[in-house]
């Protein structure tokens, strides 16, 4: 069977913000009798979004020629907090597990405000102990992943977990960035400035959600991956924009 990857890409090009203001993306993959379906959702979830009006939106799919990779969902597990210090003080301790090297978590986070309102993930290597993509150019996507709605309504329910479109969706990016082996450990928060529901994810601890890393009302969101940099830093953007992943509990 023939499978498409749809994808959208929604934002305020008129926005103050150098480069515009990112509004929504999303990512599907579709055999072809549901690519109208997908690009309904993706619609829908550009123009309802809570960072605004968007006044570029773009939808796109094409045909996967490779074959698609099947990765298990990483463990969820949730730990509550009552602050973003708090909140903030587990990330840093759950990169740390994660073996991402302390000096290396205090530098990214003192540079995290440069990172705000980037599109894209930011790369950060833990040899060099600096950023590695290239801030000038287009940041890195993660595209080309999807997990199908039955299988993922079975795992949340066996899980206890909602059956919440974000939650699908940033797990699907956690397991797809985190199975790989250049990757040590991913961590985010939304840029939804009514969702303060962050993660740290590795393969070592799997998919740690974090229930508050920062106020409401805040717009700034952050994505950064932590990545041991003696590995071939091309084949690793190749393999998160390119290689097709479905999840599969
Ligand atoms: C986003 O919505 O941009 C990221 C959400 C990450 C947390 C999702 C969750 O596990 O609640």
């Amino acid at each position: 069977e023939k499978f498409y990857s749809v994808r959208m890409r929604a934002s305020k090009e008129r926005a103050h913000e150098q480069g515009g203001k990112h509004i929504s993306g999303g990512e599907q993959i579709a055999a072809y009798e549901n690519v109208r379906e997908s690009i309904i959702a993706l619609l829908d979830k550009a123009l309802t979004h809570t960072r605004g009006k968007p006044d570029f939106l773009q939808i796109q799919f094409d045909l996967i020629d490779e074959p698609i990779r099947k990765l298990e969902p990483l463990p969820l597990a949730t730990n509550k907090v009552e602050t973003v210090e708090e909140g903030r003080l587990m990330a840093r301790n759950l990169l740390e597990k994660s073996g991402v090297p302390r000096a290396c978590i205090e530098k990214a986070f003192l540079q995290i405000t440069e990172f705000f309102g980037h599109r894209g993930a930011i790369l950060f290597d833990i040899q060099s102990n600096q950023r590695v993509d290239h801030p000038n150019e287009k940041s890195v996507r993660v595209s080309r992943m999807d997990w199908p709605t039955d299988n993922f309504a079975q795992w949340a329910d066996h899980h206890a977990v909602p059956r919440s479109k974000r939650i699908k969706e940033a797990l699907v990016l956690a397991t797809k960035v985190n199975r790989n082996r250049t990757t040590v450990a991913e961590l985010c928060w939304s840029d939804d400035p009514e969702y303060i529901t962050g993660y740290v994810a590795s393969k070592k601890l799997g998919y740690q959600r974090i229930t508050k890393l920062k106020e409401v009302g805040d717009e700034h969101g952050c994505r950064i991956f932590f990545i041991d940099g003696k590995r071939d830093l091309s084949s690793y953007i190749e393999y998160l924009e390119k290689q097709p992943i479905f999840i599969e509990w």
